[in-house]
């Protein structure tokens, strides 16, 4: 018997248990033992019934996803399931799934296999393969159909979602819900199931004549994950089930299986799931570095940003104070608190009651009253240097030795503001996104003092506020704003150079962006890269082309969203609508500035901008301002909507192949200059053939 999968008794029932730390994953020899053991199950008559069930409390979270790899390399056929699953399902004596924690994916499709399923109250079951650009490929479209019905099953292998294991209940997925010790309440369920006559999950096609109305999950599952083929594929293998015999239903599932796992969607999310882990690991922080207890916290503003903050700490139970310069500003600060969340009590996100608590947690005024106590104040005032060193150098003065000292700011530098105090190595930047009780992304800039224990605790607390921490260097725009400005600013270039408004957004969102770059600039207000510029102007290099139409929309007043007009008009509904004037005027500002205009295609619409991201992120890399290259991937997926079927703008640059991006580039300079001088890393790893995953890996 492996070591992964141990075979134990109970009198004469089998207790067969999964040991693959840390979340029992069917990695190679977890099947083979799963194999073994039912094969002694069904030969000896000592044993009446079985018990399948996972070590450390938890079940099986699915096939090992690092497997996948192999697989897609030609160095592994499959992942080879089906037949140890056959064998289970056509085992003569009851096999009965222990689910706790998670039975997720091929756990799931393990458990289904089995003749019954107990769970316990926290349990959660699931088929998550979706959000790895895959379907189940180990019977989970067609067993699933026939325990909780078509429907139910499509939207599970479409969503993804897990269900806890009362509703599993409700929904036939499970047979009992076992409170208290597992192994003993699933060892008792055997015994009883031993005397009763076997029923596999393959012939339980009751459920499969149920009407499912397939368009409607299809268009659901569009509107949820747009452009995303394995949502698709997986209800098209969930209506074989209806259509086809098992075996072929599971042939035809494989089939799907395979066109998702070759896709480049799929190698995408793949990269997303490590990466999302992987950002958690900071070179010099292990499991020894202290973490500085976040009990209590203090806002300075309580403006769009800093309200969100604020609103992140109460939502996290964390009592938090938040100071204004004047009651009118503390007053209008609550009030779009309040707004948020009476609008989340409206939508049923959770209870009049929870609001009112957070409301509670959270303390308004005008004074430092109280911040001496504070275990980390988060400076969020408007992004001036003066006012933010003002601030800081009181804070010095008032708040307790061993606190963190964090500004929000989005572009300034730390080091500058922690230069107001004599604790730099407790300042840190904690960039937010807005609106930040709702983006998930936390930028945690590292200031040259920054201490470990000061970045720990930081990213630490990222979780805790329900964020994806990212840490990021000191330089301008830190990494997302930084490459964000290239994009951007192709875009505009694009339009001065004869592309419509409307179509270079068209692009971007077709390509999955979460909305294009023009728009996204009149949500976030077109005056606050109009205010940055000016405040930098002085820092621009003489003879580079700069794009104007911003800047004259500015002029004009029109700051987008916030004024009702920008690059579009926007209707009582801030629905965005072309303007006509603005194409009139952008056309007349490329003529006086000497632009010619032209017909632009949707590549060239789609690559400016796309690999002006890369460029600028590879240079981020070179320079040492983001660790790795999924690093940046991530901070794109969830700090500006980039999507995760494309793994973000540096896997995408891999799966197109760096030498086509190198060679595009190239192109781009010899039309445009030396705004788009290749990054030498970019060079260099495209010159060699290589990737950035590859990059990365090389740097351990
Ligand atoms: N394979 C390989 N490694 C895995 C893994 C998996 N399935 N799940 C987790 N890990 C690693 C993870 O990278 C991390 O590593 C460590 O385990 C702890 O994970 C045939 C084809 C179960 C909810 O999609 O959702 O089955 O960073 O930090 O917060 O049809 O892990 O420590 O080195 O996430 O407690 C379908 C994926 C696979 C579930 C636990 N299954 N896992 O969360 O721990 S495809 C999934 C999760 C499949 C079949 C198909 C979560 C979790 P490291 P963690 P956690």
């Amino acid at each position: 018997m492996s070591e992964l999968v141990q075979l134990t008794r109970d009198g004469e029932i089998a207790i067969i248990t999964i040991q693959n730390p840390p979340v029992n994953a069917l990695s190679p020899g977890v099947p083979e033992g799963i194999l073994a053991s039912i094969e002694t199950v069904a030969s000896d008559d000592a044993i009446q019934a079985a018990v399948l069930i996972g070590a450390n409390r938890r079940f099986i979270a699915g096939a090992d996803i690092k497997e996948f790899a192999k697989i897609t390399s030609g160095g592994k056929r499959s992942i080879g399931l089906n037949e140890v699953l056959d064998k289970v399902e056509n085992c003569s004596k009851p096999v009965v799934a222990a689910i706790e924690g998670h039975a997720f994916g091929g756990g799931l499709e393990t458990a289904m296999a089995c003749h019954y399923r107990v769970a316990a109250p926290s349990a959660q079951v699931g088929q998550p393969e979706c959000k790895l650009g895959i379907i189940p490929g180990a019977g989970g479209t067609q067993r699933l159909p026939r325990l909780c019905g078509v429907a139910k099953a499509a939207e599970l292998c479409a969503f993804g979602d897990p269900v806890k294991a009362s509703e599993a209940l409700t929904l036939g997925i499970v047979d009992q819900v076992i409170a208290g010790d597992m192994l003993a309440g699933a060892v008792a369920f055997a015994r009883e199931a031993a005397a009763k006559p076997l029923i596999r999950t393959r012939d339980r096609n009751g459920k499969l004549s149920e009407a499912a109305d397939f368009d409607a999950i299809r268009k659901a599952a569009a509107k949820r994950s747009r452009n995303l083929m394995a949502a698709q594929k997986a209800i098209d293998s969930v209506e074989a089930s209806t259509k086809m015999s098992f075996d072929e239903g599971l042939a035809n599932e494989q089939k799907l299986f395979m066109e998702c796992l070759y896709s480049d969607q799929s190698k995408a999310m793949i990269h997303v799931f490590f990466g999302e882990r992987e950002v958690a690991k900071i070179p010099g922080i292990t499991k020894e570095t202290p973490v500085i207890p976040i009990a209590a916290a203090a806002v300075i503003g309580a403006g769009t940003m800093g309200g969100g903050i604020a609103m992140c700490f109460a939502n996290a139970g964390i009592p938090v104070i938040v100071k204004e310069t004047t009651q009118e500003a503390l007053d209008r600060g609550l009030a779009t608190i309040r707004k948020n969340y009476s609008n989340s009590v409206k939508k049923g996100r959770f209870s009049q009651e929870v609001m009112d608590a957070r409301m509670a947690l959270m303390t308004p005024q005008l004074t430092y009253d109280g911040f001496e106590k504070a275990d980390i104040v988060i400076e969020a005032v408007f992004e001036g240097m003066a006012l933010k060193k003002q601030i800081f150098g009181e804070l010095d003065g008032i708040v307790k030795q061993g606190a963190i000292l964090a500004s929000n700011t989005s572009t300034l530098n730390i080091d500058e503001i922690a230069s107001a105090t004599k604790r730099p190595e407790f300042v840190v930047g904690t960039h937010f996104f807005s609106p930040a009780n709702v983006m998930k992304l936390l930028e945690v800039v590292r200031g040259k003092e920054t201490s470990l224990p000061v970045i720990n605790t930081c990213m630490q607390l990222g979780k805790k506020l329900a964020k994806v921490s990212v840490l990021v260097g000191n330089c301008f725009g830190f990494v997302g704003n930084r490459m964000f400005g290239p994009y951007r600013r192709e875009a505009q270039f694009l339009v001065e150079e004869g592309a419509s408004v409307p179509a270079v957004d068209q692009v971007l969102y077709n390509f999955g962006m979460a909305m294009g770059p023009l728009a996204t600039g009149d949500l976030a207000g077109l005056d606050v890269g109009w205010r940055i510029r000016k405040e930098i102007a002085h820092l621009q290099k003489p003879g580079i082309r700069q794009p104007v139409a911003e800047d004259q929309l500015c002029e004009k007043g029109r700051y987008g969203q916030k004024t009702g007009v920008g690059w579009y008009k926007y209707d009582e509904n801030r629905n965005a609508v072309v303007d006509p004037d603005v194409a009139a005027w952008v056309k007349q500002w490329a003529t006086e500035k000497g632009i010619e205009q032209r017909e632009i295609g949707a590549d060239e619409i789609l690559d400016r901008c796309i690999y002006a991201l890369v460029n600028e992120g590879a240079r981020i890399l070179e320079e040492g301002f983001a660790l790795r290259s999924v690093d940046i991937d991530i901070v794109y997926l969830y700090g500006y909507g980039f999507p995760a079927y494309r793994g973000g703008p540096m896997k995408y640059a891999d799966l197109v192949g760096l030498d086509k991006v190198y060679a595009r580039i190239c192109e781009f300079e010899k039309q445009h200059g030396e705004l788009w001088r290749p990054a030498p890393l970019l060079e260099k790893l495209a010159k060699e053939g290589s990737t950035f995953s590859a990059w990365d890996k090389s740097r351990g």
